[in-house]
């Protein structure tokens, strides 16, 4: 997606998750499914987090993480592009909360607040999930105009859970538009 287009674009962040197979290696083909799909932008990730099991106890840990990107997709077709990318990487759905070959979730998107059969926005746990705020706290601008920065830091405040998340590798996305850019 070009800056110069004209089209309207908002940024969004997602949440992903993996505990089945190579967790790294098939949280590195979603990214750049989404980044290859022509109405997405991947902008930032966060470093990569092994994860205590959380709500289904009885599974391997996680490996998590969150991107920031820039999208003409409205959220209900940016869900729907997440879904699909699942579905190429083998995802099955089983269990609620319990393993899985890759996990994506819209956690927010800018200025949108909806709750729909299909979405609820932003999404009713992200505020509760170490392993959801951790890596989002590495992404999110302080000066984020909402507040969400601010609303991070005082959740990841009181909220448990937080030893269960540790740093596991860093990580740097560059996207190929980002680089031609500069
Ligand atoms: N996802 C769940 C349920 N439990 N626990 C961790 N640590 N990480 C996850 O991504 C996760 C979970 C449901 O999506
Ligand atoms: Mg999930
Ligand atoms: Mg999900």
């Amino acid at each position: 997606m070009s800056t110069s287009s004209t089209s309207e674009f908002s940024e969004a962040y997602i949440a992903l998750g993996a505990n089945l197979g190579d967790r790294e290696a098939t949280l590195m083909k979603a990214i750049s499914a989404l980044q290859e799909h022509p109405g997405i932008e991947v902008l930032r990730g966060s470093h990569l987090y092994e994860t205590d099991p959380v709500g289904y106890l009885d599974q391997p840990c996680f490996v998590n993480m969150a991107v920031a990107l820039r999208t003409t997709l409205a959220p209900e077709e940016l869900l729907s592009v997440m879904l699909d990318v699942e579905q190429r990487l083998g995802r099955e759905r089983k269990i609620r909360f319990g393993p899985r070959t890759v996990d994506l979730d819209l956690l927010w998107v800018a200025g949108r607040e909806m709750d729909t059969a299909l979405l609820t926005l932003p999404h009713p746990r992200m505020m509760e999930r170490a392993f959801v705020l951790i890596p989002l706290s590495d992404i999110v601008p302080e000066g984020e105009p909402s507040g969400l920065y601010e609303n991070i830091r005082r959740a990841l405040g009181t909220i448990d859970g937080k030893e269960g998340v540790r740093f596991w590798k860093t990580y740097n996305w560059h996207s190929a538009s980002a680089l031609s850019e500069s």
